[in-house]
């Protein structure tokens, strides 16, 4: 799907690429960092970028560490459905929840902070994970006329895939840039990720089709 032309009306999102989720972090993303230079180049492409950070204060219900006798990776019911339990990870103005140092996107107009709420979760950046309580991003998107969404980061099974089904929700029409991510890969979720995004017609490409 090579020559997709950016225009005005395209926003590249930049997900969690954080400290965190690159090897050496908390919630390390098996090469993780390997995307940095990827997204650097993207980014370069596109009039408007918007990056996204995971944000999380210390005790957040979605630590193991919150849940006695619980383990990182276990699955629990919380108020708003399952829940997968994680290290801590990304938690507020520590130096994991910063961006990986080579990630340059000086261009960027919005950095959204999600998951801030102590007691949800927040995969997506347009819906904490009860899935009602909105982030503002689809408003905001909207009011400035972005029309076409892609998608790079961190994690693509989970951060990257929410993120891009809201979008597609809210009628937006969604790219993701496969190349730009790496998954967890966690009980079958990248497979799960790629047919969810079949199923909805969400593209998959490569930063090269781009441009
Ligand atoms: C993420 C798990 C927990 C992500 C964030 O960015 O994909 N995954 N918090
Ligand atoms: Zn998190």
């Amino acid at each position: 799907m090579a020559g997709i032309r950016i225009d005005e009306a395209d926003v590249l999102l930049v997900v969690d690429v954080q400290n965190d989720f690159c090897p050496g972090g908390a919630l390390a993303v098996e090469g993780g960092d390997a995307i940095v230079p990827v997204v650097n180049a993207l980014a370069r492409r596109f009039a408007h970028v918007i990056l996204t950070q995971d944000w999380h204060k210390p005790g957040h219900l979605s630590f193991a560490s919150a849940h006695p006798g619980r383990r990182p990776f276990e699955t629990v019911e919380m108020s708003y459905g399952p829940q997968v339990l994680w290290p801590d990870h990304c938690v507020e103005d520590t130096p994991g929840a910063e961006f990986h140092p080579d990630l340059d996107v000086p261009h960027a107009e919005l950095i959204l902070r999600k998951g801030f709420d102590s007691a949800i979760d927040s995969y997506s950046a347009f819906y904490e994970n009860d899935r009602v309580t909105p982030t503002g991003l689809g408003g905001y998107l909207k009011e400035r006329g972005l029309r076409r969404v892609f998608l790079a980061g961190l994690a693509l099974d989970f951060c990257v895939r929410y993120s891009a089904e809201d979008a597609h929700g809210h009628g937006f029409a969604v790219t993701v840039i496969e190349d730009a991510c790496r998954a967890i890969d966690l009980d079958g979720s990248l497979a799960a990720t790629e047919a969810g995004f079949a199923a909805l017609g969400i593209a998959q490409v490569d930063a090269a089709d781009i441009g």
